[in-house]
């Protein structure tokens, strides 16, 4: 799918191109400044880097997904977020952020700041399928990933020079094929031997960034910048740093350690670790989600067991299909419910086996229910699964009990596949559509 990087045709046309332009130099010192030109180029095929890691970072992610999906939005300060003026701005485009707006800014004060902004509210559903697109593409690129949030994951690209080319052009290479799956959605990524410089670089130069940070120019590339970007500086320590004396990443590099250890204890040396670019943590692409949810707000309130029943049903079919798909078993059952007055009730228990089977969530589910002592009414149902792992070939054979209910939802997911998630509702569902909010798959945050 992806295109080699060079090829042996590709080295003999610019061997020879090489050669052709070497007799047309005049002087030996000139052909010699141009070999030293083409030996500094991209173009030279160094020694691969020992580990190759990699972070992409979406730009402005809810912002520019409301900027692709509508053209009247280009090119202008939009603020996702809320309409209502107690909300918290979620994120702001790129060409909202001179102003000073950012994420978790009170709207009041992000439209104090550009009143010409363009108030969208989020649209969470349709995030979330773009980063499921966004993640594929990563997958495509690395069988080791790591996603941090919707919008952003670790790859670890290591070895794969010779189907990326250097770490630039896989760079180049994952940021086109970000904008190609997406219809248009800019990327910045970063790319260095460590987790933690690749995290500052893909930051360095957004929106639609690429810098990448070879090991032994790492230290020196940090120095100036401030101790504000150190991982587990929050800004408590900042302040702490800056009472003594800390500016800047090279000011803790160059720091006596036991000084830092004796301030800040095991802190003192992690951030000195960090500042000094060594940053040992491997990227953990298998790590199992601890649950996953699905949580919605309805239109209007609901009081009476079967209505509830009605959403938890949905709930439970929504959340077992993501369930196979992600090759995840659940070890329980998590039923959540809000009141009016907003306060969260919420009961789970454990299954007596593993499974990523509907009815078996949904079975748990309504014994979940009957233990609720509140009468309602309730503005939100939900439900989770939870205690996940990775479904084993051992452990689907204990799936016996659910088979048949499995085997007809399996299915069902390959119709869905092929058709789409709506061609398939329960009879009762069609006349209902009263759910105004549904929280976005977060199955990419993995905890
Ligand atoms: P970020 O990657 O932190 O921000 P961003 O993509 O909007 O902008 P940047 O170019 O600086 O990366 O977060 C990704 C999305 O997550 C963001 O578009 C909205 C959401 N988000 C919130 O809902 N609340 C928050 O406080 C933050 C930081 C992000
Ligand atoms: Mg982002
Ligand atoms: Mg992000």
């Amino acid at each position: 799918m992806h295109s080699s990087g060079w090829g042996s045709s590709e080295r003999l046309d610019w061997a020879s191109a090489v050669l052709d332009q070497a007799f047309e130099f005049s002087s030996a010192s000139d052909y010699c400044i141009f070999i030293q030109h083409l030996v500094n180029s991209d173009r030279t095929v160094a020694e691969p880097w020992e580990r190759v890691v990699a972070h992409a970072d979406m730009d402005a992610f809810y912002a520019s997904v409301e900027q692709l999906d509508d053209p009247k939005l280009r090119g202008r300060p939009v603020i996702v977020g809320p309409r209502s003026k107690r909300g918290v701005v979620l994120t702001a485009s790129y060409e909202a952020r001179p102003f000073g707006v950012g994420s978790a800014m009170p709207m009041v004060k992000a439209l104090r700041l550009c009143p010409d902004a363009i108030v969208v509210p989020p649209r969470f559903e349709r995030y979330t399928e773009l980063s499921a697109r966004i993640m594929a593409v990563f997958e495509d690129f690395s069988p080791d990933v790591e996603p941090l949030s919707l919008d952003e994951a670790f790859l670890d690209m290591t070895g794969s020079e010779h189907l990326f080319g250097p770490p630039r052009r896989m760079g180049e290479k994952i940021k086109a094929a970000i904008k190609e799956a997406t219809g248009g959605l800019t990327a910045s990524v970063g790319l260095s031997q460590t987790k933690y410089v690749a995290k500052v670089a893909s930051g360095y130069q957004k929106p639609d960034g690429l810098t990448v940070v070879p090991k032994e120019d790492a230290v020196n590339w940090l120095a100036p910048q401030s101790v504000a970007r150190l991982w587990g500086a929050g800004p408590k320590t900042q302040a702490r740093l800056y009472a003594l004396g800390y500016q800047t990443i090279g000011d803790i590099a160059g720091a006596d350690l036991e000084k830092l250890q004796t301030t800040l204890g095991s802190l003192g040396n992690h951030l000195f670790e960090l500042a000094n670019a060594r940053d040992p943590r491997r990227i953990e692409g298998h790590r199992v989600a601890r649950s996953m949810g699905c949580d919605r707000t309805l239109n209007e309130d609901v009081s009476a067991n079967e209505d509830i029943l009605l959403y938890l049903r949905r709930s439970a079919d929504h959340i077992a299909r993501r369930l196979r798909r992600k090759n995840y078993l659940a070890g329980g059952v998590r039923v959540r419910l809000k009141t009016t007055e907003f306060k969260l009730l919420t009961r789970q228990c454990t299954l007596a086996e593993p499974t990523d089977v509907a009815q078996v969530l949904y079975a748990g589910a309504q014994k979940m229910l009957d233990r609720f002592d509140h009468p309602g009414p309730f503005r939100l149902v939900g439900l989770a699964a939870h205690s996940l792992e990775g479904a084993d070939e051992s452990r689907q054979l204990g799936l016996l009990d659910a088979g048949s209910a499995r085997a007809l939802e399996v299915t069902l997911d390959r119709l869905a596949e092929r058709f789409g998630d709506n061609v398939i509702r329960r009879a009762r569902d069609i006349t209902q559509t009263t759910v105004v909010d549904q929280t976005p798959d977060l199955d990419f945050l993995r905890s």
